[in-house]
């Protein structure tokens, strides 16, 4: 493990809590637009069956009016999805349905959306059909290992990629929820892979990792990783957390809507508290006065607001 992830972070002991040095403030994308943090990404699934949201904006029309009115609410980022993953349940689907699903999206929404846009794959045609599109991130939740295609095409294209960590697929993950130490070797493994994507010609500015809630993690694990967040945050890469509607916040705060959207806010402000620099969100309603708020308290308000465009 690489040592500034114990040099750049403090703990006062007496209080218990932690504070992290030099959170990243910005990322600067390939088209030269600035997102500022704390950021929200807005989830727009194009999909049947995703947990939350499943078969809701399939339909193009809907998804677009979606994603706009995502941006509207707040929104920095919209991060748009053919493919579910969630734990249980999930199944592969073929690279022509994904790709039947999001393409329509992307050349719509991309045309009409100011803010920047993801493409949450794990397939490289899909990310190159994104970029083409004008997406500016990608966001594989296989930090790299599903395709191998898709580390040279982000190295070219020159975009930011979000690295996540997960064991097994989106098929079997659930399984690999074992861990000696989860806070260490979920670190680790970000490490390891950002430095793998560097290696491949991938912008270290332009990296962001996250610790995978949900992904191969119980409930116990997802809280270890969110209070020790300073301990991933230290290896100096934005962080984003996604948290938003997960089973572990069902399981704590409640199963109605109103539970689930007040749990799911109150781990966002917390990932804020403790240097998360992007939130993955449902409702970038709530989450924007979260963020706010949250922000505040920590002393990480946001100078400008996001998506400003400098000179490259
Ligand atoms: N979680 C989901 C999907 N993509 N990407 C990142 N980087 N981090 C996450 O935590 C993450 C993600 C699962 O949530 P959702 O998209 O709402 O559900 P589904 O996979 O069922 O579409």
């Amino acid at each position: 493990m690489s040592k500034s992830l114990t040099n750049n972070r403090s703990r006062d002991s007496s209080r218990g809590h932690f504070h992290v040095a030099r959170l990243p403030s910005q990322l600067k994308l390939r088209d030269g637009r600035v997102i500022k943090f704390p950021a929200i990404m807005g989830v727009l699934n194009v999909t049947p069956d995703s947990f939350s949201d499943g078969g809701q904006y399939l339909d193009p029309d809907r998804a677009v009016a979606r994603g706009l009115e995502m941006e509207a609410a707040g929104a920095d980022i919209i991060d748009i999805g053919g493919e579910s993953t969630r734990p249980v349940g999930a199944r592969a689907v073929p690279v022509e349905v994904e790709l039947e699903r999001v393409a329509p999206v992307l050349a719509r929404l991309g045309a009409r959306l100011r803010v920047p846009f993801s493409i949450d794959t794990r397939r490289a045609a899909i990310a190159r059909v994104a970029l083409d599109s004008g997406a500016a991130i990608i966001n594989d939740i296989t930090a790299l290992t599903s395709d191998p295609a898709m580390t040279k095409l982000a190295a070219e294209a020159k975009c930011a990629v979000v690295l996540m960590h997960m064991r097994g697929g989106p098929e079997n993950h659930i399984k690999f929820a074992r861990y000696r130490d989860v806070v260490r070797e979920v670190t680790q493994y970000l490490d390891e892979r950002a430095r793998f994507a560097i290696a491949a010609g991938i912008l270290r500015s332009r990296i962001i990792i996250d610790p995978g809630l949900g992904f191969a993690k119980n409930a116990d694990h997802n809280l270890k990783l969110l209070r020790d967040l300073p301990t991933v945050c230290a290896l100096g890469y934005p962080v984003l957390v996604g948290a938003s509607r997960k089973s572990f916040v069902r399981k704590i705060a409640g199963e109605s809507a109103l539970e689930l959207e007040y749990g799911t806010a109150a781990v966002n402000a917390f990932a804020v508290a403790n240097g998360a620099s992007i939130l993955r969100v449902h409702e970038p309603a709530i989450a924007a006065a979260v963020v706010k708020m949250a922000a505040a308290l920590a002393g990480r308000e946001r100078r400008q607001a996001s998506c400003i465009t400098t000179s490259r």
